[in-house]
């Protein structure tokens, strides 16, 4: 089986591509990506050289990129991560939405729709639980919960959500589904509450909490992301949508003091020392309050479980960034100095 991982060289892609990469040796995977600042090789050092691997540098924007590509390799299956992923960065500039997670999905599915030549190829969309808006104090996200985006990232991933429909529903193009929650892990870009906040504890740097760190977000390792993926793309239904999530809900103050008494521990830091650095700034505009995702579905109907606890996982994640230090250097030198003072100078 050939297969198309778009969005490979990202947080969740790269855990995605490695997982797929190392689990299934017979399938080849290719992995689609246009580098954007979140892109990274890096990210997949350790099993660049698998012979069942490849990297393709692309843009899914750019239609005659995709028409030869698509038309050359006859791809068995799409899965289909690529994205812009950052809320903040959706609000000062949500064209670039609209082009990446709307026109380039159309673009993806156009090209899969025309050149596929096995009848039991499909299209597997990653998405987000962001597309349902947000929630009160009480309640989940279920599959069925209306949508109703609030922020041009949500509002570019809910369109995309309902191309992939469309294209089951108008064309028989097998497609799958999943809408996840937050996640954290290892290779997480630092612009992210989680490795922004590493990265900032690290260097004794201001903790920007939007807001009154009310908001409340359920966390998932990515691994666990990863498997789930691994279990509908295998096991899921033509046509139907899968909620993802890790029943871990935290409200960003209480994640916030946790991150701060893991990393004093680690740093081998007086306790108290990291929450001295948090500093309340000007809210996110449009901010959803809560989201939380029931995922009996997935678990009922295909098995899937979470591997971790929270405290685990994130000490496990603090110990790969302390561990990486090259990597964080690296991503956080050149344009990243220019996005950091833009989104948190004049807060
Ligand atoms: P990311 O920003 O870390 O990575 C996105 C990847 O897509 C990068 O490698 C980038 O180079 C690539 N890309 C961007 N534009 C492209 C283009 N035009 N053509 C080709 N490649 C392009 O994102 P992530 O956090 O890994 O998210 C991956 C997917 O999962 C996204 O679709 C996102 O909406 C979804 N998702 C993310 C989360 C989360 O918590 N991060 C939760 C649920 C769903
Ligand atoms: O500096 C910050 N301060 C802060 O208080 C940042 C960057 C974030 N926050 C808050 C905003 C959110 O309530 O922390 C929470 C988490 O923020 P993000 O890490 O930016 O994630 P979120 O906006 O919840 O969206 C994420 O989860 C769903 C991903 O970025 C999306 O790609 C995914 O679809």
């Amino acid at each position: 089986m050939k297969i198309v991982i778009t969005g490979g060289a990202g947080f969740i892609g790269s855990h995605v591509v490695r997982r797929f990469v190392t689990k299934y040796p017979t399938y080849q995977i290719i992995n689609l990506d246009k580098l954007t600042y979140a892109g990274n090789l890096e990210n997949l050092k350790d099993i660049e050289h698998y012979d069942n691997y490849r990297f393709v540098k692309g843009d899914i924007v750019d239609q005659a990129f995709l028409e030869t590509l698509f038309s050359e390799e006859k791809f068995d299956a799409v899965i289909h991560l690529a994205a812009e992923s950052h809320v903040d960065r959706s609000i000062s500039n949500p064209l670039e939405f609209v082009m990446t997670n709307v026109v380039g999905t159309v673009n993806l599915l156009n090209a899969f729709k025309k050149h596929r030549t096995n009848e039991k190829g499909f299209f597997y969309h990653v998405s987000t639980d962001e597309v349902y808006g947000e929630l009160t104090d009480e309640g989940k996200f279920l599959e069925t919960t209306p949508y109703s985006p609030n922020s041009p990232y949500s509002a570019s991933k809910a369109s995309s959500d309902h191309f992939v429909r469309a294209y089951h529903e108008t064309y028989d193009l097998p497609v799958k589904i999943s809408n996840c929650s937050n996640n954290y892990g290892s290779h997480h870009f630092p612009e992210k509450l989680i490795p922004l906040f590493i990265n900032n504890i690290k260097n004794k740097k201001p903790l920007p909490v939007y807001g009154k760190g009310e908001n409340v977000r359920d966390w998932l390792f990515v691994e666990d992301h990863a498997s789930a993926i691994d279990v509908i793309f295998h096991k899921g239904a033509f046509g139907e949508t899968y909620n993802i999530g890790g029943n871990n809900e935290w409200t960003n103050i209480a994640l916030v003091k946790l991150l701060c008494k893991l990393m004093d521990q680690k740093l081998g830091r007086p306790e108290g020392d990291a929450v001295k650095l948090i500093t309340y700034v000007t809210d996110r505009a449009g901010h959803d309050y809560r989201y939380a995702i029931d995922s009996t579905k997935l678990m009922t109907k295909l098995g899937w479980r979470p591997s971790l606890q929270f405290a685990e996982g994130l000490s496990k994640t603090i110990d790969w960034y302390l561990a990486n230090e090259d990597w964080l250097n690296n991503v956080t030198s050149g344009a990243y100095t220019e996005y950091y003072k833009e989104q948190y100078e004049n807060r």
